[in-house]
């Protein structure tokens, strides 16, 4: 496949509240991980656009985004950034209401094909990461494993990194790929596993 472009995107809808989310359309891709990961970094590098806001501070993101794509290989589809987890200085009725909104975004829709599971390319996955992969799992989703902030490993170290978190029980639909958004890396081959994926149907 030649390379996979990403032709138009916007932002079709921001939501807070299970009873907010928008009709079931177009097949989507979740992006989920620990807050401060890179979720909406990822986003404005797919989308080669700053669509979503990032930012320093941990807990950025509080709603469901939905962003549509349409693509060069004739099909669209939604991204949809989530609020990540395990923000400490979260309240517990915020985490409550993160808990509430994005397990029944995961559990109850039927658009979503797959939930890209972004981790931290330095740390692999933690505690919250493993329970994510579990109920997510549990909900019958795909997960695919997206590493991210590989500007902060050196590069030769890469595929060895990537194989010891792959031994490490891990759970991933296919090979993670390795990303920076920072430096525009894997971008490509993220856009060209989006879009093959899709068009394969997402076997379950
Ligand atoms: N070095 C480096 N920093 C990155 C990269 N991607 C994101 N960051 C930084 O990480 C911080 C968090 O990025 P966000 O994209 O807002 O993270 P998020 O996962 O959306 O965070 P929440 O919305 O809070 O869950 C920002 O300061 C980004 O500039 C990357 O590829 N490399
Ligand atoms: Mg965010």
């Amino acid at each position: 496949m030649s390379n996979v472009l990403f032709t138009k995107a916007r932002l079709e809808a921001t939501c807070f509240k299970p009873d907010q989310l928008i009709e079931e359309s177009l097949p989507e891709i979740a992006i989920a991980g620990r807050s401060n990961v890179g979720k909406s970094s990822l986003i404005n590098a797919l989308l080669n656009a700053k669509l979503a806001k990032t930012g320093k501070t941990p807990g950025k993101t509080r709603s469901i985004n939905f962003y549509t794509v349409d693509t060069s290989e004739g099909i669209s589809f939604r991204l949809v950034d989530l609020p990540g987890y395990g923000y400490a200085q979260r309240s517990a009725e915020e985490r409550n209401d993160w808990q509430r909104l994005i397990t029944s975004y995961v559990r109850n829709r039927e658009s979503l094909r797959l939930v890209m599971h972004l981790v931290d390319f330095r740390h692999g996955l933690m505690k919250n990461d493993r329970e994510l992969q579990e109920w997510v799992r549990s909900a019958g989703k795909n997960i695919f494993v997206v590493f991210t902030k590989a500007d902060k490993i050196a590069r030769g170290k890469w595929k060895s990194t990537r194989e010891g978190y792959i031994r490490d029980s891990m759970y991933s639909y296919d090979v993670p790929i390795i990303t920076s958004s920072e430096k525009r890396e894997g971008i490509e081959a993220l856009r060209e596993f989006a879009v093959n994926f899709l068009k394969n149907g997402g076997i379950q």
